[in-house]
């Protein structure tokens, strides 16, 4: 194992949230929450290859937003509320039906936001289990509650089936390289409230401007 696999911890990944937050809570550094994201990547690669469709679909989602980020107007992409702000008022978010604008940052962002709540309910899932619970079961309910509505039957069909070969509560709890049981439990319960804040916040902006539904 390499040195920086090692340090590799999710209790670091989670905690990373919380620099997204900025103002008092009331904007999301879309910088800082690409890093978020990538920390949860690593982490999903590190679990087998099997999740390397999950994972693509995330990086492709973060290439996107880096590309505005670094593009002729990634001042405006700085935070959430200044990209809702530009792309809405320069029209370029399709709202209702897929159009010239595919990959607006918007959208981009909506899909990870979906996938975060998936993260929320499988986390939570896994911090109050019992030893013997099996994770393929709890990360098919997190998912069959969340995610699953906005995916289509083959994506739906495909994820069930990845879900079977999770590794065991203990094995993915060794991955997180937290510690003990305990401390894994006593890390998730500190560290969650980060990603709910940016969930929170995230939900409340896109539902203002009515974006939860962009196609
Ligand atoms: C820890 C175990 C990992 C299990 C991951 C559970 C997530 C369910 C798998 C979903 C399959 C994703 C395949 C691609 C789906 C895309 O079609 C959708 C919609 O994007 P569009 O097609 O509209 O552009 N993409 C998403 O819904 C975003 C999915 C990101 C998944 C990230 C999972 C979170 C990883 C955290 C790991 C701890």
């Amino acid at each position: 194992m390499s040195s920086t696999e090692e340090k590799f911890s999710l209790q670091e990944v989670l905690v990373s949230f919380k620099s997204c937050l900025v103002d008092d809570d009331q904007d999301v550094l879309v910088e800082h929450y690409l890093s978020g994201w990538k920390g949860l990547v690593r982490f999903m690669n590190s679990l087998g290859t099997v999740f390397s469709f999950v994972s693509k679909d995330a990086v492709s989602k973060i290439q996107i937003m880096e590309k505005y980020l670094a593009g002729e107007h990634g001042e405006r992409y700085r935070t959430l509320q200044s990209m809702v702000e530009y792309e809405l008022s320069s029209n370029l978010v399709d709202l209702n039906k897929r159009g010239s604008h595919p990959e607006s940052g918007c959208r981009t962002i909506l899909r990870l936001h979906r996938a975060l709540r998936w993260l929320q309910l499988f986390l939570e899932k896994l911090r109050t289990s019992k030893e013997d619970s099996t994770t393929s079961t709890l990360c098919a309910e997190a998912y069959n509650d969340s995610l699953a509505n906005y995916h289509p039957w083959l994506i739906r069909k495909t994820a069930n089936v990845a879900f079977l070969v999770l590794p065991t509560r203990n094995t993915f709890f060794e991955v997180m390289n937290v510690g003990t049981t305990e401390d894994v439990v006593d890390m998730l319960g500190e560290a969650m409230p980060y990603v709910c804040n940016v969930y929170d916040f995230t939900q409340e902006l896109y539902s203002q401007h009515n974006l939860l539904d962009i196609p």
